[in-house]
């Protein structure tokens, strides 16, 4: 079918296919790091243990092992995916070298260890996200933020402080907001004798970490809840109710909700409307969550479509979009390039979606004919349009893309110890 017959199929159904195109190609979709190099980051032993509750499985060869690597898979992935890509970098993607003065603990960080990845940015027209990281490190006790410890809360207080100053760097550098986005794996493995403790202590150190200045224009601190962690199996400090209700204790900080950490019937595409009905704005990390695991690469599923109708119905300037998955088992850029287009599409999917009619015909009580024309949309001929998008992009289609990732793997990959 082309394009042409595709738009009119659209238009009769009163949609505008040109109009979501041009739409879709101005939303940033914020591209993690740490897919690329199985969680490990720059600053301490490669090869030390991923902690806080998270793991990755799996030994694929390709790993990238230095901040050169990991910026050439960056710009493969770059080149393969349609749509605007921000970075999102975590805290122990710090890169050190003798101009910046050498290694550095994680609460004496500073601007000038993100110089090489904001010169990236920069010659790429990114923005870019950042993250503390308060996991795999020698002072996690194993407890971070909610720490009895008042040394070790302390430092990591210290790092989140040093975080805001980072993240503000960012966005006045590039000149985009910078999402900073807090994630601790704090809990217990087993049942604990006191909850409010810790969840106290944890309230002051995120107060503490958020009265580092920053201009709430530029930087959006949020909150990411979780059920629970590998290890961390009966209480998470931070849970869900936490969170929200953190974030509801000021204007300055935002939710943050990851797919992959609620029970498994519960879904964040009904979770969207209920915070954005009090807030402004929402940031989402879009993974897969498989049984216990949350981090399986996203596909062009049921939930990552209805999550994406929400974020169009509910406003695409009012959700913070971030990939969140890391899968070892397969080739790494694969995995990237995969997921990131899988939420392109669920976005224009949504964005193809005649939103008007389908909420009249909710109000107007007539449930029958809603459910006749959601049915009816999954035979429209979404596909056509979506190769015109890539098209337009400049990216390439479905089927055009996966042998460069196999080149890729033969003529780089393959040659990393
Ligand atoms: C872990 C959280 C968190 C991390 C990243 C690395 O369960 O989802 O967002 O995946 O910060
Ligand atoms: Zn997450």
């Amino acid at each position: 079918m082309s394009y042409q017959n595709a738009k009119q199929q659209y238009a009769a159904f009163g949609v505008d296919t040109d109009a979501a195109i041009e739409t879709l190609k101005t939303v940033p979709l914020s591209l993690h790091c740490w897919q690329g190099d199985d969680v490990r980051g720059f600053d301490t032993d490669p090869n030390k243990p991923l902690t806080g509750g998270i793991q990755t499985t799996g030994n694929y060869p390709g790993r990238a092992r230095t901040p050169e690597e990991l910026m050439a898979d960056i710009d493969r992935v770059i080149s393969l995916v349609p749509g605007t890509v921000k970075l999102n970098l975590h805290a122990s993607y710090a890169i050190f070298n003798e101009e910046n003065g050498g290694w550095v603990d994680r609460d004496k960080l500073e601007p000038k260890h993100f110089q090489k990845w904001v010169d990236f940015c920069r010659e790429r027209g990114l923005g870019c996200d950042f993250n503390p990281t308060f996991f795999s490190h020698p002072k996690c006790d194993p407890l971070t933020l909610s720490s009895p410890n008042e040394e070790t809360r302390r430092f990591w207080v210290d790092h989140g402080r040093a975080c805001v100053r980072i993240s503000q760097y960012l966005a006045e550098q590039l000149g985009q907001p910078c999402v900073m986005n807090i994630w601790i794996g704090d809990g217990f493995k087993d049942i604990p004798a006191d909850r409010l403790g810790p969840r106290l202590r944890c309230k002051q150190s995120f107060d503490e970490i958020l009265s580092e200045p920053f201009d709430p224009k530029l930087v959006y601190p949020c909150a990411e809840s979780k059920v629970f962690g590998i290890g961390v199996e009966s209480y998470t400090v931070t849970s869900a109710e936490w969170c929200v209700k953190y974030a509801a204790s000021r204007p300055d900080c935002i939710t943050l909700m990851d797919n992959g950490h609620y029970h498994p019937t519960e879904v964040v595409s009904d979770k969207l409307s209920a915070v954005l009905a009090y807030d402004e704005k929402v940031a989402l990390h879009i993974t897969r969550g498989v049984r216990w695991d949350s981090d399986h690469v996203v596909l062009f599923d049921d939930e990552t479509r209805e999550i994406c109708k929400e974020v169009v119905r509910c406003g695409l300037d009012r959700v913070f979009l971030a990939l969140d998955f890391f899968d070892a088992s397969i080739n790494r850029i694969s995995a990237w390039v995969n997921g990131f287009r899988n939420v392109q599409k669920a976005l224009l999917y949504a964005l193809l979606e005649p939103k008007e009619e389908l909420k009249a015909l909710q109000d107007e009580g007539n449930l029958t004919k809603l459910m006749v024309r959601l049915e009816e949309q999954k035979t429209m001929p979404f596909g056509t349009v979506w190769e015109e998008y890539c098209r337009r992009c400049g990216a390439p289609a479905d089927r055009a893309w996966y042998s460069d990732v196999e080149r890729y793997e033969e003529d780089v990959l393959r040659k990393r110890g």
